[in-house]
C-alpha cells in the first residue's frame, strides 16, 4: 500500500538515475547553477570537478535510499565492520565505473569543456588510515556491495586524515596537516538526525544482580555521516557510518553570562578534539588518552546505532546475534565488547550469564600482526577514571574467565599470568587482544602463515583453552575494480579483449584470469601485454617529472617498494642493496657497464612522526637518490626516487607501471601484505621473503614466477639469540653489506653522524636480521636482473601471474567471511523502488 499521499503525483515525481546524455547533462550543469552558484563564465575544473560529483552523489543517493529501505523490509542478518580506519581514496572514478557510466559522464564533460581526467585529479583522496589495515577495509567495503551482503562499515569522520609528507632540502620528512573536508565533500550524507549521546568519565554504582548505574562525567555527541559504497554493477549501495563528536550544549552558558567566555566554549572544543585527527601510527601504540576516548565513542554510537536498528524488528534480545553479526577490525573496537554488556545488563535488564552468551555469539576478531609493539594495552587508572562502568565489566568477564581456566589447567599460574585480561605491574594494563579473543566467537589472522603464527605464538594459551577451531584463517584479498579496472585501464581493456567474455564477468570473478594463460605463448598478445606496460611507465614518468623535475628513462627496469616505513619492512635493506648497486657499477670500467641493464628504483611511504629510525631511513633514501642520479658515470644505469606523500592516488599510479616489487620483510614479521597482490594482478613480479601473503601469491603463481630469497620464519628466533649472545662481525657475514655501512659512515651521502644511530641497529643487534639476509637478497636481485634480460620470458612470467591472481579478489575473501563467520546472505536490490 502505498504510504502516503497520491501514489501517481509521487511516482511521477521520484527523478531515478540519470543515465543518459542529456539527464547527465542537465543535472551537471544544474549543480553548477543551483549548488555552487557558478555560470560558465567563471567555472574553474575545481568547480566542474564539485558539480560532477554533486551529480554521481544524487544517484548515489537514489540506489542508496532504496537500499537502505530494502534492507529494512527483508530484515536479513546484517554484518557490521568496526574500523578505526577505512582508507578510500578517490571516489567519483570508481563511481563512475561502478555505475557504468564513464564514458557517458566523459562524453558530457567533454561538450562542457572540460575533460574528466582531468577533474577526476581534482578529488582530494579520503585517507581516513595508514595503511594495509586501513585500505583492508575500504576493499572489503566494496566488495560487500558488490556481491549485495547486507553489510556497513562503522568509522570515524576525523577532520584530518593521515598527515601530509614533504620532504626538506636535508631530506628530512615533515609533516602538515591534511585538511581533507575543507572544499566540502560530496561523498557524505549528513544525518544531524541520528545522533546518540556519549558519556565519558563520572562514575558506576553497582546494583544487584551483576548490574549498575553509570552517572555524571561529561556527555557528548556522537553525529552521523553516511558515506555511500556503490557495488559494482549492481543498484545496491551500502552504507559506511562515520561518527562525529559534537558538544552537547554549544557552550556553558552560565561562563558566558559570567564574561568568561573562553571557559564558554572549553567544554565544547574538548568534544570536538574526539574526532579531530588520525593517529598516524602504524604498528605502534601509544597510550594516550584521546585515543582511547576516539575508540570508547566511535564503539558506543556503532553499538547503540546497532542496538536501535534490532530493537526496530521488533524481537527478542536472545535473538541479538540472529540478526547482528560484528567484525572487530584488529583490537580497535574491543571496547563494543564491554559496551555491548552494558547495554544488555544494566539498560535491558538481560542476566549477565545470558547477556555473556549473546555477546560471544555476535563478535569476531581480525587480528593483523604478531609484532608486540603494536599489541594494544591500556593502563587500568586510565580505564577506571575514562570508563568506570567498563572496568567494572572487564573485572567480571575476567573474574569468570580465571575461574574457567583454572578449572581446565588446575594450579597453572603462569598460565593465568598469561591469560588474564589484566597485566600485573605499574600500572595494570588491560590487555585488549586477550579481551577481543575471550569476547568473541571466532578469531582470526590475515594470511596462512600470520594464523598460525597467531595459534602458536600469541594465542597459544588461547587454543589450548578452547579448541584449534576458534582460530582460523582469512587470507586478505584486494578489489579488483580499483586495482586494475580503474588504475589500469589499457591493461583492463586488453584482458576483456582476450578472454572475450563481458569485462563484468571477469571482475567479478576474478578466477576467470585464468583464460590469459592460453595467451603467454602467442608473440602477438604479449606485444599488446608489454605495450600496455610501457604506457604505464610513461604515466609514471610523466609524473615524477611534473612533481620532481627529473627525467626518467621508461627503458630501464621499475623496481617499486611502497608501503609504510618500518624497520621489519625493511626499506633499509633496498636502500643498502642500492648503494650496493652504484658502488658496484662505479667500480666497473665504462665497457662493462654498458652490458648493466638499466634499472630505475621507486620509493615512496610514510613514516609516523615520532618514529625515529624510519624517519632516518627516508633521509638516507633522499641523500642517496641525490648523489647517485647526479652521477655522470652511473646515472644512465641506476637512478633513484623518494616519492613524497604517498596515498591511494599515488599507488594507482605507481603500481601498474612497476616491472619488479620488493616485499622484503623480516620472515615472520609482516601478517600478509595486500600491495604485492597488486602489483601482480598488475604483472608485475616479485621479490620477497617468504613471509605473508607473498607465500600464498607464490603457491598460486609457481615459485618459478617469484624471487624469494632470505631466512625463513622458523630461523628468526635463533638468528636473534646469536646476535645477543654470539655475535658474528658483518664483515665475517656480508662482506659487502660492510662495504656499503663503510661508505656510509665515510660520508659519501652526506653528514655520516646523521645516520650512525641507524646504522648501529644494523651493526649492533639486527633485530631484522639485514646483516643475515644481505648476501641471499643481492643473489635474488641478480636473478631479477638476469631475468629481465630475456624479455620474452619476463612478459610470459608476468602474463603468468596476472593471471593467477584470481584466488586474492577481495570478493573471495568477503565471501569467506559472510559464510564461515557472519553466516549472512546477499540481498539484491529489485529493479524499480525496493520492490
Ligand atoms: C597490517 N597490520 C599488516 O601489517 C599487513 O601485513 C596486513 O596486510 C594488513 O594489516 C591488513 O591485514 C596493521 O596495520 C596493524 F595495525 F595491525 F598493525
Amino acid at each position: 500500500k502505498w504510504p502516503r499521499g497520491d501514489e501517481k503525483t509521487w511516482k511521477e515525481a521520484l527523478r531515478g538515475v540519470a543515465t543518459d546524455e542529456p539527464a547527465i547533462t542537465k543535472a551537471i550543469v544544474n549543480h553548477v547553477q543551483t549548488s555552487l552558484a557558478r555560470q560558465p563564465h567563471n567555472l574553474d575544473e575545481l568547480g566542474a570537478y564539485q558539480a560532477a560529483a554533486l551529480s554521481v552523489r544524487d544517484n548515489l543517493i537514489v540506489n542508496w535510499n532504496e537500499t537502505q529501505l530494502h534492507m529494512t523490509r527483508k530484515a536479513p542478518k546484517r554484518a557490521y565492520y568496526l574500523s578505526l580506519e577505512f582508507l578510500m581514496g578517490r571516489t567519483l572514478d570508481n563511481a563512475l565505473l561502478n555505475l557504468g557510466l564513464k564514458n557517458k559522464y566523459s562524453d558530457t564533460i567533454n561538450k562542457l569543456g572540460f575533460n574528466l581526467e582531468d577533474l577526476l585529479d581534482q578529488e582530494r583522496d579520503a585517507a581516513l588510515g595508514n595503511g594495509g589495515l586501513g585500505r583492508l577495509a575500504a576493499c572489503y567495503l566494496d566488495s560487500s556491495a558488490s556481491q549485495e551482503l547486507p553489510v556497513w562499515g562503522y568509522g570515524l569522520r576525523y577532520q584530518y586524515g593521515i598527515f601530509q609528507q614533504l620532504i626538506a632540502p636535508d631530506g628530512q620528512q615533515l609533516e602538515a596537516p591534511d585538511p581533507w573536508l575543507q572544499n566540502q565533500n560530496p561523498w557524505e550524507l549528513p544525518r544531524l538526525d541520528v545522533n546518540y549521546e556519549i558519556r565519558f568519565y563520572g562514575h558506576s554504582e553497582r546494583l544487584e544482580g551483576g548490574k549498575a548505574v553509570w552517572s555524571g562525567g561529561q556527555e557528548v555527541l556522537a553525529v552521523a555521516y553516511d558515506v555511500m559504497i556503490p557495488g559494482y554493477e549492481t543498484r545496491n549501495t551500502n552504507n559506511l557510518r562515520l561518527w562525529e563528536s559534537k558538544p552537547k550544549r554549544g557552550f556553558d552558558l552560565n561562563s558566558f553570562n559570567a564574561g568568561d567566555y573562553e571557559r564558554a566554549v572549553e567544554s565544547s572544543n574538548s568534544a570536538a578534539a574526539i574526532t579531530s585527527v588520525l593517529y598516524p601510527n602504524d604498528h605502534t601504540t601509544f597510550g594516550k588518552e584521546l585515543r582511547l576516548k576516539q575508540q570508547y565513542f566511535w564503539t558506543a554510537a556503532s553499538l547503540a546505532d546497532i542496538m536501535r536498528r534490532f530493537k526496530n524488528l521488533d524481537k527478542p534480545i536472545t535473538e541479538f546475534p540472529d540478526y547482528v553479526a560484528i567484525q572487530l577490525n584488529d583490537t580497535h573496537p574491543t571496547l563494543a565488547i564491554p559496551e555491548l554488556m552494558r547495554i544488555l545488563v544494566d539498560e535491558e535488564d538481560v542476566p549477565w550469564d545470558l547477556a555473556w552468551n549473546i555477546t560471544t555469539n555476535t563478535f569476531f576478531f581480525t587480528n593483523h600482526t604478531v609484532l608486540p609493539e603494536a599489541l594494544e594495552k591500556w593502563p587500568v587508572p586510565l580505564m577506571e577514571q575514562l570508563l568506570p562502568r567498563h572496568m567494572q565489566i572487564v573485572y567480571d568477564i575476567n573474574f569468570a574467565f580465571l575461574q574457567a581456566v583454572d578449572k581446565k589447567f588446575p594450579g597453572d599460574l603462569d598460565k593465568l599470568n598469561r591469560m588474564s585480561i589484566i597485566e600485573e605491574g605499574f600500572p595494570k594494563q588491560v590487555r585488549m587482544a586477550n579481551l577481543a579473543c575471550i569476547g568473541s566467537r571466532k578469531v582470526n589472522g590475515v594470511a596462512e602463515l600470520h594464523s598460525e603464527l597467531v595459534r602458536t605464538t600469541i594465542m597459544k594459551d588461547f587454543v589450548e583453552l578452547y579448541g584449534v577451531s576458534k582460530f582460523a584463517n582469512v587470507t586478505n584479498g584486494i578489489t579488483p575494480r580499483r586495482w586494475l579496472d580503474q588504475c589500469n585501464p589499457g591493461l583492463s581493456q586488453l584482458i576483456t579483449e582476450s578472454l572475450k567474455i563481458p569485462r563484468n564477468t571477469w571482475l567479478k570473478d576474478l578466477y576467470k584470469l585464468e583464460g590469459l594463460l592460453e595467451y603467454a605463448e602467442d608473440p602477438a598478445f604479449q606485444r599488446k601485454w608489454a605495450a600496455v606496460k610501457q604506457s604505464n611507465k610513461q604515466r609514471l614518468a610523466h609524473y615524477v617529472e611534473t612533481t620532481l623535475g627529473h627525467k626518467v628513462n621508461t627503458n630501464a627496469m621499475f623496481d617499486v617498494q611502497v608501503k609504510r616505513l618500518h624497520e621489519y619492512k625493511r626499506q633499509s635493506l633496498n636502500i643498502l642493496g642500492v648503494i650496493h648497486r652504484y658502488l658496484t657499477l662505479k667500480a666497473m670500467s665504462a665497457e662493462e657497464r654498458k652490458k648493466v641493464n638499466p634499472k630505475v628504483v621507486f620509493f615512496a611511504g610514510k613514516a609516523a612522526p615520532g618514529y625515529y629510525i624510519a624517519k632516518l631511513i627516508i633521509r638516507l633514501i633522499v641523500n642517496v637518490a641525490r648523489v647517485i642520479n647526479e652521477d655522470p658515470d652511473t646515472k644512465e644505469y641506476l637512478t633513484m626516487f623518494f616519492l613524497p606523500d604517498y596515498s591511494v592516488s599515488l599507488a594507482e599510479v605507481l603500481i601498474p607501471a612497476s616491472d619488479i616489487s620488493q616485499h622484503i620483510s623480516t620472515a615472520g614479521t609482516e601478517a600478509s601484505g595486500t600491495s604485492n597482490m597488486k602489483f601482480c594482478l598488475n604483472g608485475g613480479l616479485l621479490v620477497g621473503t617468504v613471509d605473508g601473503a607473498n607465500i600464498e601469491i607464490a603457491e598460486e603463481v609457481g615459485e618459478n614466477n617469484v624471487f624469494f630469497f632470505g631466512h625463513l620464519t622458523p630461523a628468526v628466533e635463533g638468528l636473534r639469540y646469536q646476535h645477543s649472545y654470539h655475535p658474528v662481525p658483518v664483515e665475517q657475514k656480508s662482506p659487502a653489506l660492510a662495504t656499503v655501512l663503510k661508505e656510509v659512515s665515510a660520508g659519501r651521502f652526506g653528514d655520516p653522524g646523521v645516520y650512525e644511530p641507524f646504522l648501529n641497529t644494523v651493526r649492533q643487534h639486527d633485530y631484522y636480521l639485514l646483516t643475515d639476509d644481505f648476501e641471499s637478497y643481492i643473489r635474488a636481485l641478480s636473478m631479477v636482473d638476469e631475468a629481465y634480460q630475456d624479455r620474452t620470458e619476463w612478459i610470459k612470467k608476468s602474463i603468468r601471474t596476472a593471471a593467477k591472481m584470481g584466488k586474492f579478489s577481495s570478493d573471495r575473501a568477503i565471501q569467506d567471511y559472510a559464510q564461515e563467520y557472519w553466516n549472512i546472505e546477499s540481498v539484491k536490490l529489485g529493479d524499480v523502488n525496493g520492490a
